[in-house]
């Protein structure tokens, strides 16, 4: 393995154990965050997403950006047959400096698959990847959550869509910013393209796509055909997920996809260590203990005793913000 490739690999490693270790060196990366574009390709299993990121970092490195790639199948029993396939197809990357790959399976991450990419894009961005990759099942609200992680989201599905689409979560054609049919090599291609669209054609990059405007805002949701096979539209593909990056960046949109990402970042984050430590505190306080009986024993509910726990904490804030603590005003 390259030398930067083991550094990121064992700091993403290391994250998703939750490492202290970790953490402390992610905290050191977090100003260098901000600069990488992530785009999300998500759909429903084998429609292509596999072949499709191949496609795609073989056409951005043709263009002299680097990429990393997090591929993520939580739901799959097959994971580690399905990570080590992908690994395969990823083999042709090995010796390029500009290419890191990494497959993840719910069953390393403590705490949830999203922050654990939250934190590798994280990771990739400060390592100076100028374009990350993700790949989803887009079963599920964890995939969901991934999704939204991307700056743009390609939405992958083959002829016949039609019933992996109900498959996956209703409303699923709505995260996509550009949707693609693969397997163009087959028959049915455009047939999905006309069924996906209802909207005037748009252009981008030169070149006519169907639309489905399916989005409120003026981006019209382009349609791709293409072969992830054969490398079919590819070029074009990779064409339009940049015209996506430069119509977000102009608006102002990129940053408030990042601004959000972030808080909701902090916010995960803030739930994990507000319920580890609760957790860890449970074990040896008397009065949580007695509490908890009472919780037990159906003298309180637990909605009542939930309440009166964040009113605790309102409190102590209140006081702390007065330059008292609470401790000492009891
Ligand atoms: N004919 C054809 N097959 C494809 C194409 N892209 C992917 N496949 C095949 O579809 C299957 C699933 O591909 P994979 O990338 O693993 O799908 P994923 O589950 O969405 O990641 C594999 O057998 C691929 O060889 C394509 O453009 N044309
Ligand atoms: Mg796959």
């Amino acid at each position: 393995m390259k030398t930067l490739d083991r550094s990121i690999s064992r700091l993403i490693s290391l994250l998703e154990r939750r490492n202290p270790e970790g953490i402390e060196e992610l905290k050191g990366l977090y100003c260098k965050c901000g600069r990488a574009h992530v785009i999300g390709i998500t759909g429903p299993p084998g429609a292509g997403k596999s072949c499709l990121v191949a496609a795609l970092v073989r056409e951005i490195r043709r263009r002299g950006k680097t990429v990393g790639v997090l591929a993520v199948d939580p739901s799959s029993p097959f994971s580690d047959g399905a990570i080590l396939g992908d690994r395969a197809r990823m083999t042709e990357f090995s010796g390029d400096n500009g290419v890191f790959i990494r497959s993840f399976s719910a069953r390393g991450a403590s705490g949830g698959l999203a922050p654990v990419i939250n934190d590798a894009v994280d990771v990739l961005d400060a390592f100076g990847k100028e374009v990350i990759i993700v790949e989803t099942v887009g079963v599920g609200q964890v995939e969901m959550d991934i999704a939204k992680i991307a700056h743009t989201v390609v939405l992958t599905l083959v002829p016949g869509y039609g019933d992996s689409l109900q498959a996956m979560k209703a409303g699923i054609l709505e995260i996509g910013d550009i949707l693609v049919v693969n397997k163009s090599d087959q028959p049915g291609a455009d047939g999905a393209v006309n069924d996906l669209s209802f909207e005037m054609p748009v252009t981008y990059g030169g070149k006519e796509f169907q639309c489905a405007n399916i989005k409120a805002d003026q981006w019209g949701v382009p349609i791709a055909k293409v072969s992830a096979l054969k490398g079919d539209g590819v070029e074009d593909l990779v064409t339009v997920i940049f015209e996506h990056l430069m119509f977000i960046t102009e608006r102002n949109i990129f940053t408030g996809i990042c601004q959000k990402r972030r808080s909701r970042q902090f916010l995960d984050i803030l739930t994990q260590q507000v319920r580890d430590r609760f957790l860890e505190t449970l074990k040896t306080d008397r009065d949580l203990q007695k509490w908890i009986n009472k919780i037990e024993n159906l003298k309180l509910d637990p909605y009542s005793a939930s309440e009166q726990v964040v009113d605790l904490v309102e409190k102590a804030r209140i006081l702390a913000d007065n330059g008292t603590t609470p401790r000492n005003n009891r």
